[in-house]
């Protein structure tokens, strides 16, 4: 399939019943029984993790045999390519949020992402415990559960709420100090700080107004995919946090309902970086 040859709408149709079917799934192991096991030093997966994530690629799989996958779970080659082609891709993190998800705090969700020539054109955010489903197609606006979503109108920082992911504060770093001056940055410029622990539904709440920005460091394109495409349809504006170009694939980025707002964020991180390097000079 060549990506001009491929019908958005109906491509769209096919992954939000599939997302759907992948909610009942997502539901089953929020309520049930799950396998749980450290990842990382900090990390957890399930074994529906990697369930829905078998269910999702192969299913698509099966209608689009020539497409591209990368998933947070690595099902069968999917993560076998580093860097993002033009060839229509999909994006996906069965479970955004896993440790929510264990703990049984309804923050968490499915999120699932389309590329072609690197662009994202389809974004789908869904969040079975509540049955809220966010889904933009690129031109066509944001949505919840079909709805039209519009994000706020918020310029200053001082107005704003603010969500955080930067669990790499924790990460042993020569940059420590660095990340902890952002984090203080933005907490003591900002209205409100929240952590939510699911980047992904984050970025949802941004394209409907809940949130006004976020800041995100380290995150993995599945956390974003879907969510950079739904805040961009809501009227929202997604930059990288300190380069000039936004990388999909790298993302430490900064999100917000306004260009002013993102813009004073990524100045103040600028700023707060220049500051912390300046006294690491005087101490040496
Ligand atoms: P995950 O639940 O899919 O792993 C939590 O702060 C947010 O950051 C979640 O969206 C989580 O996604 C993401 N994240 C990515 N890498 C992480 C890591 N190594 N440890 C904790 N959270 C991580
Ligand atoms: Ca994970
Ligand atoms: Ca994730
Ligand atoms: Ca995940």
């Amino acid at each position: 399939t060549m990506s001009s040859e491929l019908d958005i709408q109906r491509t769209f149709e096919f992954v939000k019943d599939l997302t759907l079917k992948a909610g009942e799934v997502f539901k089953c192991g929020f309520e049930g029984e799950k396998v749980v096991t450290v990842k990382d030093e900090w990390d957890l997966v399930t074994d529906y993790d990697k369930k829905i994530e078998d269910f999702l690629i192969n299913t698509l799989r099966e209608k689009f045999p020539e497409h591209l996958f990368i998933g947070e779970e690595g099902t069968a080659g999917s993560s076998d390519q580093i860097e993002l082609t033009d060839e229509p891709t999909w994006i996906i993190d069965p479970i955004d949020g896993t440790i929510n998800y264990v703990n049984g705090l309804p923050i968490t969700c499915i999120s699932i992402g389309l590329t072609v020539c690197k662009e994202p054109v389809i974004g789908i955010i869904y969040n079975p415990i509540t049955s809220e489903l966010y889904s933009a197609i690129k031109g066509q606006g944001a949505f919840l559960n079909g709805k039209p979503l519009k994000s706020s109108k918020t310029t200053e920082l001082k107005k704003a709420l603010i969500e955080i992911e930067m669990f790499s504060i924790r990460f042993p770093s020569k940059d420590r100090d660095l990340r902890a001056g952002r984090l203080d940055a933005v907490t003591h410029a900002a209205r409100g700080v929240r952590f939510m622990g699911s980047a992904a539904l984050a970025l949802a709440f941004i394209a409907r107004g809940a949130l006004d920005c976020i800041y995100m460091e380290m995150l993995k394109p599945w956390d974003i995919a879907a969510g950079v495409l739904l805040i961009r349809e809501a009227g929202g504006t997604v930059v990288d946090a300190k380069e000039k170009e936004f990388n999909i694939m790298r993302p430490n980025i900064i999100g917000g309902v306004t260009c002013e707002l993102v813009m004073e964020i990524k100045k103040l991180i600028i700023d707060t970086d220049l500051k912390i390097m300046r006294k690491r000079l005087k101490r040496t």
